[in-house]
């Protein structure tokens, strides 16, 4: 086989999906699941109500009034289900985890296997969708927050069940080794969703293609539960006139360089030789963008066998202000109890510790995505109060008061196989914290003041959004967060009165 075959799998309203299968209630209403005053993810019948990724809980609320809420601040539930589906693909080949419900699969060797040392025999049926430029080809962005999920603008479920997913393909085309492999790579990411569904109740959506960018691009076109190829003789008519932020890699940094040059759209990059982009970018990003302008992946992309174990743990929390070091303790006391448990789990799976603690922070005055990230050693003994504290010891070296922090991570680092003896691990409580409820004690017995912001997600580094701008007026003050929680309790309790 002369090219790769990927899969991308993206799970479909993954947090809302967790929150249903905890709760088969929720199935039935429209869901949203909220952190801090947003609408992080919903369920399809909430978005079929006019609710998105990312909405204010306001505005959600105002669009479809019936809307339950649950609140996903805890994300270990999610962790866990992640994990799950991580190593029921591993068998399909090596595994690459892009975020907490999206992972690459290179399917090579499985579709090599299938198709035996035989010259493809010509696949004729296809599983889900295949990509073509044509009157159906049109792709729009999903929610306004979210430039990357694109949707197929024909996506509607009740046209697809009588119709063809087949377009029309040129006989040439048809008889490519490619056509014929991606096909059956089709069949093998039809085969995952299955295993998957069946093994976790949790519903994927594919894309399929023999670049990790273009099979993300594609993944969501028809969610959800469905799934799509392209072919990559088609990858530049997909790419011509999207934004080059759809593509992996381009944050609004780079994109804002392009912009000064005039490159808004993909195809504005094609008006670019590989030799001009490498001397106005640099070898690393100019390479990049030349092949991913094509829909190809950087040189360096395979994806190697994986024991799926994480690099770094982080927490972050992300704040209106913090403006001194005794609020950045008080940040610090809430986020190090996690870490620790975080540590010890990872502890107990691979053996090994963590020989780095590294802060980052980010200034309010500065732009969105500068961060300023220090690191030190590990504190010996391994403590919520011991992490925090050597945390706090780091930005003291790094910042003057007054200064105006809108966001604390904290992470561990440079796992190692560490002698027991070398560092005294130790979680807030004896043993290991095994519940939300046990987790939730930790937090608050080494915080001081009952803040009512919980942590944001140690996946929300993923997330080009930041959540201070989509903050709606109203929802910003301690008191009024008391009273969305009980508005969204007493929602909650009167559904459930109205089911019994
Ligand atoms: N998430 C988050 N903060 C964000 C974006 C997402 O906490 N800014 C969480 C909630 C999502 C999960 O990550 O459930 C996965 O993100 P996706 O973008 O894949 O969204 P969903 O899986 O919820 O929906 P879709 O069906 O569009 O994939
Ligand atoms: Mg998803």
């Amino acid at each position: 086989m002369s090219e790769r075959v990927y899969v991308h799998v993206d799970c479909d309203c993954f947090y809302a999906q967790c929150e249903e299968l905890r709760d088969d209630n929720l199935t039935r209403v429209p869901l949203g699941i909220t952190q801090k005053y947003l609408i992080v993810t919903c369920n399809y019948k909430a978005r079929a109500r006019g609710v998105t990724k990312l909405m204010s809980i306001s505005d959600a609320v105002q669009k479809c009034p019936e809307l339950v809420l649950v609140d996903g601040s805890d994300l270990t539930p999610y962790k866990a289900v992640s994990d799950r589906i991580m190593d029921l693909l591993h068998v399909y080949g090596n595994v690459k985890r892009l975020g907490c419900d999206e992972m690459f699969v290179d399917v090579t060797d499985e579709v090599k296997r299938r198709l035996g040392n035989a010259t493809p025999a010509r696949v004729m049926s296809v599983v889900g969708h295949v990509w073509a430029p044509g009157k159906d080809s049109c792709v729009r962005q999903d929610s306004i927050h979210r430039v990357m999920d694109l949707r197929a603008m024909n996506n509607n479920k009740e046209e697809h069940r009588t119709s063809r997913h087949r377009p029309d393909i040129s006989e040439e085309l048809m008889e490519k080794a490619t056509t014929q492999e991606l096909f059956v790579g089709a069949d093998v990411a039809s085969d995952m969703r299955r295993v998957v569904m069946a093994t976790t109740k949790i519903r994927m959506s594919a894309g399929i293609a023999t670049s990790q960018i273009m099979a993300k691009l594609v993944s969501g076109l028809y969610k959800p539960n469905d799934q799509t190829i392209l072919l990559p003789d088609f990858a530049k008519d997909f790419l011509a006139s999207l934004n080059v932020r759809v593509i992996q890699g381009v944050g609004s940094v780079l994109s804002q360089k392009l912009a000064a040059y005039n490159i808004i759209n993909v195809c504005d990059i094609w008006t670019w030789s590989r030799e001009k982009l490498v001397d106005t970018f640099g070898e690393k990003q100019g390479t990049f963008l030349y092949l991913a302008s094509q829909g190809r992946d950087p040189v360096d992309s395979l994806i190697v066998a994986d024991s799926g174990e994480p690099k770094t743990i982080s927490l972050e929390d992300s704040m209106r202000i913090c403006s001194g070091f005794k609020e950045a303790k008080t940040l610090l006391d809430k986020l190090s109890p996690d870490l620790v448990y975080r540590i010890h789990a990872h502890y107990q799976k691979y053996g090994k510790l963590p020989a780095t603690l590294t802060v980052t922070y980010r200034l309010k005055e500065a732009g969105l995505h500068e961060r300023h990230a220090c690191s030190t050693t590990m504190p010996k003994r391994l403590g919520a109060i011991e992490v925090s504290a050597t945390a706090l010891s780091v930005l003291e070296t790094k910042l003057h008061e007054p200064f105006h922090l809108s966001l604390l991570n904290i992470a561990a680092k440079n796992f190692q196989h560490a002698p027991s003896h070398s560092i005294q691990l130790k979680t807030s409580h004896d043993g290991l914290i095994k519940s939300k409820r046990e987790l939730r004690m930790a937090r608050e017995s080494h915080s001081r003041q009952d803040n009512e912001e919980d942590d944001t997600s140690f996946w929300r580094d993923l997330n080009d959004v930041d959540t201070s701008l989509a903050r709606p007026l109203g929802l910003t003050t301690t008191k009024s967060n008391k009273r969305l929680a009980t508005a969204q309790r007493k929602k909650i309790t009167s559904f459930f009165k109205k089911k019994e």
